[in-house]
């Protein structure tokens, strides 16, 4: 595999100032015209131009109207280079011209121009756009764009591009063309062309200095009822970046298209944004509540991307958390202020926990900027996005919300219209707030979790506090991937903001008077530091690390009567959540210890914890008892066992969650009857925060009722479920649907069958239905997710239906794509084999899922090895598959 290296970055020899698209779709193939205005680069390297380009038939190929002869270029499978005209050295500025034939209708990597249902969609990010033209395909080239489309009046209506509508006409009898020019210049990446049948939703939006933007969503025909709920986003979107950051809209048109076979989640072309239809469309029957609340987040991180990202672009592809850091740090903004800021805060915790350490723990660990990789397709992760935005977070929390918003303006002011580094970044925060964050930057090449060591110490007799912080952060896979390749190794310790609380036992601050809410947030600096608080009346129980100011393992050995305190009183929020989790994963731990079988291991002081947070969630806040209700993840607490240096055990843990959910609801049953009909629906559907809530918690108190003995299973709950199933919003049929998918009864099936009759035409609600059977908890799990896979609903080129089942099974069924057996192993390696000529990058994200593999028994990881190693040894295999297995089987 060739590695593309940081260090070996070089500014281009050629800028392209304009690139000319005209692009001819006919029924056999499609014809690209290109004219590309080249310019020498001053501060370049010199030497031939050179395009990228791939699976492209060449046709024709001139420079300032003279053909090229052979002599004057080379060209290979992916690369064009340009050395001479007619033998004679280039001149410093020329216009180049290539035409080319591709074959979008044959295209399923889905990367490029692609054929789906309704017509013809692209994706260039990261490196689509050298499958529809030859270009230098690298983000620092940014030129201005327009492209002429032609195509088919009936079957292709909408002609689409970036910028501004600015000629069209027929040609013929049958087909018609639309020129668009954007007036931005941009990185090819962020090009965008649709050819297709859709309807459309129109609206519009005043940007606070009076710019009437058109804002058009479009969706597959018939969805147009579906699309309400986006379109009133990206509205809520816009008026937010106004207010938050002073971040108008620049364009007169702003389009948002939906497409069923996408790879990633939505992208932000410059002014046409394509999405994945699961980020748009919506309505109470179809779409549950987290999808209303992954709606808004989606829409307004595409959105957002206009200035993050589109405005200010990356330098090169080690860049890309420099853009999706910051987009995701603001799309969390968006959200926390639009909802509960809380709840969002809890939710990115936690996905940051089930998804982000383990992959700093595991064979692809990387820093949110890596200095290498094979494949770039395969650094849009967790880490990249989730930790990029932890990162962004601490600066924020570090310098303030104020000197954060300066910082933000003096990056666009110096950086507007660039393609820059995450350096540029961190240099305007330092230079708007004064603080010296040269040590903070090692966040950015530092891969792996940190552990924050705590240890608080009071004197009653002076009425001191001292709290002992020490940090440490052992080498991962990417430091032996460093040292193979001869690269630097960083050290030293990182700045970590820690803030930090003191709880009296009366529960109020004890820090309320000197610090806003009574938090105080510390710089660590060195490995260990300590930190004294004078005049403290009683001994305080620390709440350390609110809001989770930083993305590291706590480890702070304090009592469960400690934890249940800050449970009880702790004013954040964030961190009575935190305390809940930390008394959960140590009873939980405790039972996968004892084998999970009698109860012995669950303290009663537990059962009293939960029993208290339902009464409050009855009468205050639903949403956060239904967050706190939620156990640990089998997957967090896998990584809490290999954290520990054990052995994975994906069986205990199951046993020992499915063992305390059944105690819990033996002994709180009447409870959690109470709390399933205190808090029954008063008005009609909406997904509102109030409503979000009070079904969250309804439906937990519901899935808990379902775990009771099977009397009171069969006479109470099994009618509730079943009546559930016909619900008039998707929240809670899938609530019931997904209870019942766990259950091993005759409505089972029933409910599976009459649910697929109802939706078999709604594809985003059919892949629900494959879900909630790739999560079973059965038995036999493993198989019938292969079944599946041969049912008409299945499709294997479909990105969303293989994630739905395969990624479902492999990344949120631990115990199942566990099992002993190997089948959940041979399972995603048959896929990975199937999917990964069509669709490499799909195929690469399933094979993530043999990250953690040593971390289990000699036996499943001898099953895995076989799987991995029938995989890297196929002939043919994509770039990115093997990246990612090379280096699981490292
Ligand atoms: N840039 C897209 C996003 O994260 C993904 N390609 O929004
Ligand atoms: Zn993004």
């Amino acid at each position: 595999l060739d590695t593309i290296y940081l260090k070996d970055y070089a500014p281009p020899a050629w800028l392209i100032d304009k690139l000319d698209l005209h692009v001819a779709i006919h029924e056999e193939y499609t014809e690209v015209r290109g004219m590309l205005a080249c310019r020498r680069n001053p501060a370049g390297p010199g030497g031939e131009l050179v395009l990228d380009g791939e699976e492209l038939a060449l046709q024709e190929l001139s420079l300032g109207g003279t053909a090229l002869v052979d002599s004057d270029y080379t060209l290979d499978d992916d690369t064009l280079c340009i050395r001479a005209v007619r033998g004679a050295a280039l001149p410093d500025h020329f216009t180049l011209e290539t035409r080319v034939r591709i074959d979008p209708d044959s295209n399923t990597q889905l990367s490029g121009l692609y054929r789906s249902r309704d017509g013809y969609f692209s994706q260039c990010e990261a490196q689509g756009f050298r499958r529809i033209s030859f270009f230098p395909d690298r983000p620092d080239i940014m030129a201005r764009f327009s492209c002429t489309i032609e195509a088919e009046r009936q079957d292709f209506p909408q002609l689409l591009s970036n910028g501004n509508l600015v000629a069209s006409g027929t040609l013929g009898n049958t087909r018609h063309w639309a020129r668009w020019e954007d007036p931005y210049a941009k990185p090819c990446y962020l090009f965008a062309l649709v050819a297709a049948k859709l309807d459309m939703l129109e609206d519009s939006f005043v940007t606070r200095s009076g710019r009437v933007v058109r804002l058009a969503v479009y969706v597959e025909p018939g969805k147009l009822d579906q699309c309400g709920h986006a379109m009133s986003a990206l509205k809520k979107s816009m008026s937010w970046d106004e207010q938050r950051f002073g971040l108008e809209m620049d364009l007169d048109h702003y389009m948002i298209v939906a497409v069923g076979d996408f790879n990633m989640g939505a992208m932000e072309n410059k002014g046409l944004n394509i999405f994945n239809t699961k980020y748009v469309l919506a309505r109470p029957d179809t779409a549950t509540d987290s999808d209303y609340q992954n709606i808004d987040r989606v829409i307004a991180h595409e959105y957002f991307h206009n200035w993050t990202g589109n405005r200010v672009t990356c330098r090169d592809w080690f860049q890309l958390s420099l853009k999706e850091g910051l987009t995701v740090f603001r799309d969390q903004e968006f959200s926390a202020d639009t909802h509960s800021s809380a709840v969002t805060r809890i939710q990115s915790v936690r996905q940051l926990r089930i998804a982000q350490f383990p992959e700093d723990a595991g064979p692809m660990a990387h820093p949110i900027r890596p200095v290498s990789y094979a494949e770039i397709n395969n650094f849009y992760t967790a880490t990249v996005y989730e930790k990029g935005a932890e990162v962004v977070r601490m600066i924020h929390t570090l310098i303030g919300r104020d000197a954060f918003r300066h910082g933000m303006d003096l990056y666009f002011q110096r950086h507007d219209g660039q393609a820059v580094t995450c350096e540029d970044f961190v240099a305007a925060m330092q230079d708007a707030s004064g603080l010296d964050l040269s040590q903070f930057r090692r966040w950015y090449s530092r891969a792996g979790t940190p552990h924050l060591k705590a240890e608080g110490c009071y004197d009653a007799a002076v009425q001191r506090y001292t709290l002992t912080l020490s940090q440490s952060l052992a080498p991962t896979a990417y430091e032996q991937r460093l040292q193979d390749a001869g690269l630097a190794i960083e050290e030293g310790p990182l700045h970590i903001p820690v803030a930090l609380g003191l709880v009296l036992p009366d529960g109020s601050d004890a820090l309320e008077r000197e610090y806003p809410a009574g938090t105080c947030v510390l710089s660590l600096t060195e490995s260990t530091q300590r930190f004294v608080f004078d005049h403290i009346p009683a001994e305080p129980v620390a709440s350390v690390l609110r809001g989770f100011s930083a993305p590291v393992h706590l480890d702070f050995p304090q009592s469960d009567a400690e934890l249940a305190h800050l449970m009880a009183y702790d004013s954040d929020a964030c961190n009575r959540w935190e305390a809940g989790q930390r008394l959960a994963s140590r009873v939980l731990l405790a039972g996968v210890a004892a084998g999970g079988q009698d109860t012995a291991w669950i303290p009663e002081s537990f059962v009293a914890a939960v029993d208290r947070v339902l009464d409050d969630g009855m009468r205050h806040d639903a949403a956060l008892a239904a967050e706190a209700l939620i156990l640990p993840a089998e997957q967090v607490l896998a990584e809490e066992m290999a954290g520990r240096g054990q052995i994975i055990d994906p069986e205990a843990i199951h046993r020992s969650r499915l063992t305390l959910r059944h105690h819990l609801a033996a002994r709180l049953r009447d409870k959690f009857e109470a709390a399933w009909q205190a808090l029954a629906p008063s008005s009609p559907y909406a997904p509102d925060g109030l409503q979000v809530g009070r079904r969250a918690l309804r439906n937990l108190a519901l899935g808990y009722l379902a775990e009771s003995d099977e009397a009171y299973l069969k006479g109470h709950v099994m009618p509730r479920l079943m009546a559930q199933c016909n619900a008039d919003n998707m929240t809670d049929v899938i609530a019931a649907l997904g209870t019942l998918a766990n259950l091993d009864v005759a409505e089972r099936t029933t409910a599976l069958a009459d649910f697929y009759t109802r939706w078999q035409d709604e594809a985003l609600v059919v892949d629900k239905w494959l879900q909630v059977q790739a999560t079973s908890r059965l038995p036999g799990t493993a198989m019938r997710v292969r079944a599946l896979m041969g049912h008409g609903a299945f499709d294997i080129k479909n990105p969303n239906k293989v994630y739905a089942l395969v990624r479902a099974f492999c990344a949120a069924n631990p115990r199942h794509f566990h099992g002993a057996d190997g089948e959940g192993y041979r399972l995603a390696a048959d896929v990975i084999l199937q999917l990964q000529a069509m669709n490499p990058q799909v195929a690469a994200r399933i094979a993530r899922a043999f990250d953690r593999w040593r971390q289990f028994d000699s036996e499943r990881q001898s099953h895995a090895r076989t799987q991995l190693e029938r995989i890297q040894g196929s002939t043919n295999l994509a770039r990115d598959v093997a990246e990612v297995v090379g280096n699981a089987l490292g």
